[in-house]
């Protein structure tokens, strides 16, 4: 069984790499778009396009489910995509961890991508999950494309400038793009001793598996994983194992 991964770039390791470690006979498809990334600060009808033209090439190619691995395009065309595929295959998105992170009674900043952080989708889901607590609305603009870069140089610069911007009384930080996990690390040591991250990989990855209704333990050889560029065939990017998990899925393909 296929399950296809489409996100601009790298930001869909940390859920293929859940998704391999929680049912690691599943074939990945994973789908990137080097030539139109950054999502983040492009057009509602830009992103609805990119993740349409993947999600039909990913359908093409036997996709069993389809796997929304990216806020931004989540936020702009989950609905879109679901109109045109949901018919044929389950379609998974992801959004910031706003409800767990609140739950936990957390004073919360969300940092995300500059289309996320405008976005009425995720007004929405602080009304209705932050439980009025105030929340921080932290935009960093290219965080993403530094990670996609592997410049972790720039990287750095975005994170000390998103965390200048991030109120000291915040003692969460919600990971609203999915890209961000991969440098938890920095993003940690830029922020006050005790602050907690929280991020949606492993729930959507868990989502996915309850679409696809695989609820109990895995079996079988491990599965494929294959790597589509903006269309054409391709090999992860080298750049990809600057993160532990693109080097643990560049590992594990065949
Ligand atoms: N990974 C995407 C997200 O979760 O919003 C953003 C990617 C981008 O291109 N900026």
């Amino acid at each position: 069984m296929t399950v296809a991964l489409i996100d601009s770039g790298f930001g869909l390791l940390p859920t293929a790499g859940w998704l391999r470690h929680l049912a690691p006979e599943l074939d990945l498809l994973l789908l990137l778009d080097p030539e139109g990334a950054p999502w983040g600060p492009r057009s509602a009808s830009f992103v609805t396009d990119r993740l349409l033209s993947a999600a039909h090439l990913a359908v093409q190619r036997g996709a069993e489910a389809i796997v929304v691995p990216c806020n931004t395009a989540t936020v702009t065309a989950i609905d879109t995509l679901r109109e045109e595929f949901e018919a044929r295959v389950p379609v998974i998105g992801t959004v910031p961890a706003v409800k767990p992170a609140a739950a936990a009674g957390r004073n919360l900043a969300v940092w995300a991508t500059v289309r996320t952080t405008g976005s009425d989708y995720q007004e929405r889901l602080i009304a209705d999950f932050a439980g009025g607590r105030p929340v921080a609305r932290v935009a960093c603009p290219g965080l993403a494309e530094a990670i996609d870069h592997g410049d972790l140089d720039a990287a750095a610069e975005a994170i000390a400038d998103a965390a200048g911007r991030t109120p000291r009384d915040c003692d969460a930080v919600v990971l609203g793009c999915t890209h961000y996990p991969l440098v938890a690390p920095q993003i940690l040591e830029s922020l006050p001793a005790g602050t907690v991250l929280y991020d949606s990989a492993e729930a959507v990855a868990r989502q996915a598996l309850r679409r696809l209704g695989r609820t109990g333990p895995s079996d079988g050889a491990p599965g494929s994983i294959e790597v589509v560029l903006s269309g054409r065939p391709g090999h992860l990017p080298a750049v990809a194992l600057a993160y532990p998990v693109g080097r643990a899925l560049a590992a594990a393909a065949p």
